[in-house]
């Protein structure tokens, strides 16, 4: 009975959609399904977030005001704080964060108090689909005894999926409508109203036959770049000590037309991914009792990258004869990777802390970071001829934007972590 009426809904594009977290994942997506057509509510619980979507004004990189504005002056998209909202909608995405603790354990809070408010108005009738990335058996242990209650029966009189977000921010190639979407119900009725949903509004539907098996694809996806980052990172040190140009060994490696895929080294691994998903999977599989010995070995290498670059700093300042302690070093380009604003995780913060520790003085250079709090203090871009003053250059997120033939004219000495220097070279270039 719900099965019919909700699919009609979404064939003809007047199913109350709703989004339960409107960051760089659910702001995408509610745009997605307003353009489609459909009537689209966001909830999320910062009013910043929903003052600023409802004025038009969009605070995601990816989402200009000129796509935004349009959707809700013409009411196609509006967001409020209210999960009362919840009764009236047919479909709702949860695309709320899924950090982790301090101690690598998941944190799940922020879906279980989605949940526990979706509960409260929970009604016959919906699908809804859990977005946030998290540890197989999540939306059939947590989300189904939460929605389904003592009454409700899945996939008759509710729905219920899980598909993985794919969103890479800053990508102008991919992005969320082109991103083959993946999806997996606890039913198979479940699925078959989770493709229909993607399928009014994205290119690519790939449906999985359960939600375990979809939220392990993401988990695979994100172990599979954070193993292989180790995998050259710990190659740079080896060949650090061989005295070989791991750059030229990655480039030419990448030649191989097959069976082959390139990962480079770096100051360490940031973002709200890469770091964080792989200890989703390591949890639960030590639940299961099997250890997932390749991440903790990666996620280790990973972690000790930050302390080998300024380890670099301070044996090229030495070899100019100049302690580390007391010395000005500048660091160009403090997001977690180019071209994007994004601090969370970032490398950048752990050798700024580092260097500081070692007793550096610090300033940097990111024109997409205009401030940057760390450890109870706050740094601010300064424009990048400062380099010329300070003793150290190291070059820890290779922006696009940046002059780098301009920097190596007027810098002293450079460590470059990211190989943006390729090409050019000068006695004083220290490359990773
Ligand atoms: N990094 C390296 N070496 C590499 C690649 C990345 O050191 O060869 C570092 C980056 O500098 C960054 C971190 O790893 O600090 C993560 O980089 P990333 O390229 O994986 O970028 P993310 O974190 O934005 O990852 C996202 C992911 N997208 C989703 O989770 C939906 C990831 O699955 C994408 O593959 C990735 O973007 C991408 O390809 O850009």
């Amino acid at each position: 009975m719900y099965a019919s009426a909700l699919q009609e809904k979404i064939r003809n594009r007047t199913a109350q959609v709703g989004v339960v977290g409107l960051g760089y994942v659910g702001l995408p997506l509610a745009v997605e399904f307003a353009q489609a057509g459909f009537p689209v509510t966001g909830i999320d619980v910062q009013q910043e977030k929903v003052d600023r979507l409802n004025a038009g004004d969009s605070y995601i990189q990816d989402i200009p005001r000129a796509v935004l504005a349009p959707l809700v002056a013409s009411g196609s998209l509006r967001a409020t704080t209210d999960f009362a909202a919840v009764a009236d909608l047919d479909t709702l995405n949860i695309c709320v964060p899924t950090p982790l603790r301090k101690t690598k354990d998941p944190d799940m809070s922020f879906i279980v108090r989605a949940c526990e408010e979706i509960q409260k108005h929970f009604r016959p009738g919906k699908l809804v689909i859990l977005e946030s990335t998290t540890y197989p058996g999540t939306t059939d242990e947590l989300l189904l005894p939460m929605l389904a209650g003592d009454n409700l029966k899945v996939g008759e009189d509710f729905f219920l999926c899980f598909s993985p977000e794919r969103v890479d921010p800053g990508n102008e190639r991919y992005q969320t409508r082109n991103i083959p979407k993946v999806v997996g119900g606890v039913t198979p009725a479940c699925t078959e109203m989770g493709v229909l949903f993607y399928s009014q509004a994205l290119e690519k539907v790939v449906p999985v036959t359960s939600t375990q098996v979809a939220e392990m694809v993401k988990l695979l996806e994100n172990t599979f770049r954070m193993i292989n980052i180790g995998l050259v990172n710990e190659l740079a040190l080896m060949c650090e000590r061989m005295r070989i140009n791991v750059w030229e060994v990655i480039e030419a490696a990448a030649t191989k037309p097959f069976g082959f895929m390139p990962f480079y080294p770096g100051p360490g691994l940031g973002g709200h991914c890469i770091p964080i998903d792989p200890f989703y999977l390591s949890w639960k599989s030590k639940q299961a009792g099997i250890e997932a010995r390749f991440i903790e070995l990666a996620g280790y290498i990973n972690g000790q990258m930050p302390h080998f670059v300024v380890d670099k700093i301070q044996n090229a300042l030495n070899e100019h004869s100049k302690p580390l302690k007391g010395s000005h070093v500048h660091v160009m380009g403090v997001a977690y990777k180019k071209n994007i604003d994004d601090v969370r995780e970032s490398p950048a913060l752990d050798v700024i802390l580092l260097l500081k520790q070692r007793g550096a003085k610090v300033t940097y250079s990111d024109p997409f970071v205009p401030t940057l709090k760390l450890d109870g203090c706050e740094l601010h871009h300064q424009d990048s001829a400062l380099a010329a003053q300070a003793d150290c250059v190291v070059i820890v997120t290779d922006h696009a934007g940046a002059d780098y033939p301009a920097l190596v004219a007027q810098a002293r000495l450079i460590v470059d972590t990211r190989n943006a220097l390729k090409g050019l070279h000068s006695d004083k270039i220290v490359r990773l």
